[in-house]
């Protein structure tokens, strides 16, 4: 071989390597790791609101000599703390994965390869645990639902009770995400979430089925059925029509007297005492007949008698101070005699000092139709007043409102018990 040829063979020798060893080392320096990113992960886990995790990566490296080391991290919330977590990566070369539980929220892992030939390789896998459900909740079984009837406006609307979802909730549900909030409606009909009761009438007398719905605070809801009896033991009749008389017996400011028993008279006779609220309602009226309609109460005579009421009934007399109104003018007339004098002062005296504990010729209390209008109010006795309502060929249906002023005879300003 000629000295040419031995140097034309080196040229060529080093123009390849001068080709072919960058690409060689660029090579060997590869370390890849792929991974496909994870779905969002619902929590499994609704006692301690964890989702379970598990993530596959491979991992490919240029240099098959070195000690490969392949290390994972978890970065929680994001927060930038990277936590070594080697008991949570499995697998062997090429294939890993990383598995765990782990709390609602965006996390990531951080994979760390080095191939033993002084390259390292870094990767990200971020994912998150997500709240998309909430457990069903427990409605309760035999569920009763008596219908009552409401004095004031039960004539109108018949016998009705109110059902809320904490009837037919048997248990409250726990959610990861609260607050849970409930509602409840009729099976079939839309979903409210803000409707908290249900309303449940003649109508609905029998089996009800309902639907309580909870929801929490991202929206996840879910249901339970319930079967409601409805039962009406009210005494006033679902079937056909509903007949009855109401009213409310209130002082002249307005108070409620309650504890008044009220007497339907004529083609029916009832006696119903006034509620808290002063209303009472009488529900044996038939259609189409004539009833009276009467308070009456003559007890406690004394209630609210003073040696003030004295005082305003003298200035009355005197005309420095006439009582204002025709229902204060009937209280002063002590004795029913019709007008106010000073024979009324001298029966409340006998009164205070004890030697009387009655009104004469009057009771405790006497009632005005509220709907009457004294033709002159400065003298209430000009015409006779109404004690009592007449309804005559009662309608079809019933008969609201008739209601009265209470006027408690010797109290003049109005301080005596409305609690009878
Ligand atoms: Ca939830
Ligand atoms: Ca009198
Ligand atoms: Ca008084």
């Amino acid at each position: 071989m000629t000295t040419q040829k031995t140097l034309n063979l080196f040229y060529r020798g080093l123009c390849w390597l001068l080709l072919f060893a960058p690409l060689h080392l660029t090579a060997q320096d590869a370390i890849s790791i792929t991974f496909d990113p994870l779905p969002d992960l619902c929590i499994d886990d609704t006692v301690n609101c964890t989702g379970t995790v598990s993530y596959d990566f491979q991992v490919g490296v240029d240099c098959p000599f070195g000690q490969l080391q392949v290390d994972a991290f978890l970065n929680i919330f994001n927060d930038g703390s990277l936590i070594p977590i080697a008991n949570a990566l499995s697998g062997s070369y090429p294939a890993y994965s990383l598995s765990g539980s782990y709390p609602l929220g965006q996390h990531s892992f951080e994979v760390v390869v080095d191939d033993g030939c002084g390259n390292i390789q870094t990767a990200v896998l971020p994912f998150e645990v997500t709240d998309c459900a909430v457990s069903m909740p427990v409605c309760s079984i035999g569920i009763l639902v008596e219908l009552t009837l409401d004095y004031e406006t039960g004539l109108e609307t018949g016998p009705q009770a109110y059902l809320s979802y904490q009837d037919v909730l048997a248990q409250p549900v726990f959610d990861c995400t609260p607050p849970v909030t409930y509602s409840i409606n009729f099976e079939g009909e839309a979903v409210d979430p803000a409707q908290d009761s249900v309303l449940l009438d003649c109508d609905r007398e029998g089996t009800q089925v309902l639907e309580l719905h909870a929801q929490d605070a991202l929206g996840n809801s879910n249901s339970c059925v319930a079967f409601v009896w409805v039962q009406n033991n009210s005494g006033y009749q679902c079937e056909g029509d509903f007949f009855g008389i109401n009213g409310q017996v209130m002082t002249e400011d307005g108070e409620p007297v309650a504890g008044v028993p009220v007497a339907l008279s004529g083609q029916a006779s009832e006696v119903h005492p006034t509620n808290e609220n002063g209303a009472f309602v009488l529900s044996n009226a038939i259609a189409g007949l004539d009833y009276t309609v009467t308070p009456q109460y003559d007890e406690a005579h004394l209630n609210g008698v003073s040696t003030l009421d004295m005082i305003l009934i003298s200035q009355h007399i005197l005309g420095l101070q006439p009582l204002d109104s025709p229902y204060k003018r009937i209280a002063a007339d002590t004795n029913g005699s019709g007008h106010i004098s000073t024979l009324d002062l001298i029966q409340l005296r006998r009164m205070i000092l004890g030697i009387e504990s009655t009104f004469d010729n009057v009771s405790s209390w006497r009632f005005v139709d509220a709907a009457y209008v004294f033709p002159n109010p400065a003298n209430p006795w000009e015409a006779p007043f109404p004690e009592v309502i007449n309804i005559n060929n009662l309608g079809t249906a019933v008969s609201i409102g008739n209601d009265f002023i209470a006027i408690k005879i010797g109290d003049v300003n109005g301080d005596a018990e409305t609690e009878l």
